[in-house]
């Protein structure tokens, strides 16, 4: 049996929101797993996998390094990275992690930092390797809204992304990325955001694509390579 290692990352707590979905929708997947069966129709027949979750703190200084703590124990084949994007209708797939930090206000240990770059050394930005057409392809099918996504913003989110497009670029068997999630709604008619159980199910598509891909790679499923 194939076995496979999945991290997946999301922010403890966030000012002036009651649900952070990047908490809640990891843990509740770990909690409900993938669905895999037995069923030779199914992709991941045969393979077993491991779901780790971890909280961060929407800290520029500390939330890199307790991930990456979590990474150097586990080993992980795919990293999933995620946070909150107030400004977010649907899931957002994020493409790039750009190498800037930027934020309006401070951050959870008071640093307010300006047009500073993550890395002075580093590349303007990362491409992630995740297969996000094929993801969004699986949304679609479930009727997931969902987008592209060129930035995952100038705060926190974005700098743990560069940082694990960073620590990835010297790992080509990992793959990994960052999923916006919008904020949760009550009910799926609201105006606003997405249920929590649409975001697990989000979520739940994520992995299973990244690990039917990294089974079987096809380049028309990545955007860059
Ligand atoms: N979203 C913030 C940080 C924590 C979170 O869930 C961001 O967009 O950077």
């Amino acid at each position: 049996m194939q076995q496979f290692s999945v991290v997946i990352s999301g922010f403890d707590h966030y000012e002036g929101i009651d649900i952070n979905p990047s908490a809640e929708a990891p843990r509740l997947l770990a909690e409900q797993g993938l669905g895999i069966s037995a069923d030779i129709d199914d992709p991941l027949s045969g393979v077993s996998v491991d779901i780790h979750t971890v909280g961060l703190p929407i800290s520029f200084t500390d939330a890199w390094p307790e991930l990456e703590r979590v990474l150097d124990a586990v080993e992980p084949d795919i990293v999933i990275a995620t946070g909150l994007k107030r400004s977010a209708r649907g899931i957002a797939l994020e493409r790039c992690a750009t190498n800037l930090m930027d934020a309006s206000g401070r951050d959870d240990d008071g640093v307010e930092t300006r047009r500073t770059p993550i890395d002075p050394d580093g590349p303007a930005a990362y491409w992630t390797r995740l297969p996000l057409r094929a993801i969004l392809r699986d949304f679609t099918a479930a009727d997931i809204p969902a987008t592209l996504s060129s930035d995952a913003g100038t705060y926190v989110c974005n700098s743990l992304f560069y940082h694990l497009m960073h620590w990835n670029a010297g790992r080509r068997r990992v793959l990994s990325g960052f999923v916006s999630f919008p904020k949760v709604a009550q009910s799926a008619h609201s105006q606003q955001g997405l249920t929590l159980e649409c975001q697990v199910a989000a979520c739940r598509s994520v992995v299973r694509e990244t690990i039917r891909y990294h089974l079987s790679p096809s380049s028309e499923e990545i955007l860059l390579d």
